[in-house]
């Protein structure tokens, strides 16, 4: 049996790409877009750190979601290294997407990001998604469209909110419009490429980040030593234990991620869970293990076995 469906001739597959300055809700949208987190989001710029591909499946097209990191004049090597990736990423999509925030008003940074894609697009079209619709009134939104409109020369405008399910649909309808004909190119119900571990740990640190952040700046690691379903449980009953190494670099940072009592980490483990059983579509038991390993960042050995791979 295959894993791809018959499709009519006319049915449309290819890629759209994400881009925007930080912040600009491109990890949010492409979530509403999937109908999935797949993607971590938070208030704090440069959340992203490497590039998503998230599916979007409809009767007549498949959409593949890149998700960037967010576009920024690059100040350090990590900045620009970034800023490299979504360069080549635009080389090899059918659609670009520039996410602008409707509660912002346009600024050097957009026009940074309107310059690259000038130099780098080629033929391919660039749509403007004009973010976070439900943060402005009317007058606001219109006054943001106007703005958007004259940075350069789109192919369409959309505003959206991800939040309030406003246009989401309208927004993967006009990507869609742009892809080449062509059968599907994942299949049926793949949501995303990522490996299922790299999502959790990603959703564990996330959860993890999200209120301590400032007192665990990057010393936090995560990762997934074993998913295992549960023995002994009814096969229309699963149950998933997901076994979780969370490594800090200090004692006093153990003490911060756990708490008074375990509450930090009890909290961290709910919020994680949750996104945890929409991607393996089961119950889920998570169990989180907070680990001291002295300067990981800096020991070679140690960020092998967490998983870094450095050239
Ligand atoms: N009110 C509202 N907030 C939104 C919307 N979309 C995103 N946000 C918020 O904006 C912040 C940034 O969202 P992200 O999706 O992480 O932004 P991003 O563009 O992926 O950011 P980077 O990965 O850092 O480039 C988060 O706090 C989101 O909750 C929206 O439609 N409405
Ligand atoms: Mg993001």
């Amino acid at each position: 049996m295959s894993l791809f469906r018959e499709v009519p001739d006319d049915f449309r597959a290819g890629f759209a790409c994400f881009v925007g300055r930080p912040n600009a809700g491109k990890s949010t949208l492409t979530n509403a877009l999937v109908g999935t987190k797949i993607a971590i989001t938070s208030s704090k710029p440069q959340t992203t750190r490497h590039t998503i591909r998230g599916i979007v499946h409809r009767d007549d097209h498949q959409l593949v979601l890149v998700d960037t990191p967010g576009l920024h004049r690059p100040r350090t090597l990590l900045g620009s290294r970034l800023n490299d990736l979504v360069a080549d990423t635009l080389r090899s999509v059918d659609v670009i997407a520039l996410c602008i925030p409707a509660d912002e008003k346009i600024g050097p940074g957009d026009r940074y990001i309107a310059e690259q894609l000038a130099d780098s697009r080629g033929s391919t079209p660039v749509v403007c998604i004009v973010t976070k619709a439900d943060k402005v009134d009317r007058a606001g939104l219109v006054e943001a469209l106007t703005a958007a409109g004259e940075l350069m020369d789109f192919a369409d405008i959309v505003p959206v909110s991800a939040v309030d399910d406003f246009q989401v649909d309208t927004v993967d309808e006009v990507l869609a419009k742009h892809l080449p004909l062509s059968p599907p190119l994942y299949p049926d119900g793949d949501i995303t490429d990522e490996p299922e571990r790299v999502l959790i740990a990603e959703f564990v640190r996330e959860a993890a980040l999200e209120d301590i952040r400032d007192e665990l700046p990057h010393s936090l690691a995560v990762q997934v030593e074993e998913i295992r379903p549960r023995e002994d449980r009814p096969e229309d009953r699963p149950l998933m234990e997901v076994y979780v190494n969370m490594y800090v670099e200090r004692q006093s940072q153990k003490a911060i991620i756990i708490g008074r009592g375990g509450s930090r980490l009890k909290e961290v483990g709910r919020k994680a869970r949750k996104h945890i059983e929409g991607i393996l579509g089961t119950p889920v038991y998570l169990d989180l293990h907070v680990k001291v390993a002295k300067d990981w960042q800096r020991d070679p050995r140690a960020l092998g076995r967490l998983g870094f791979e450095f050239e």
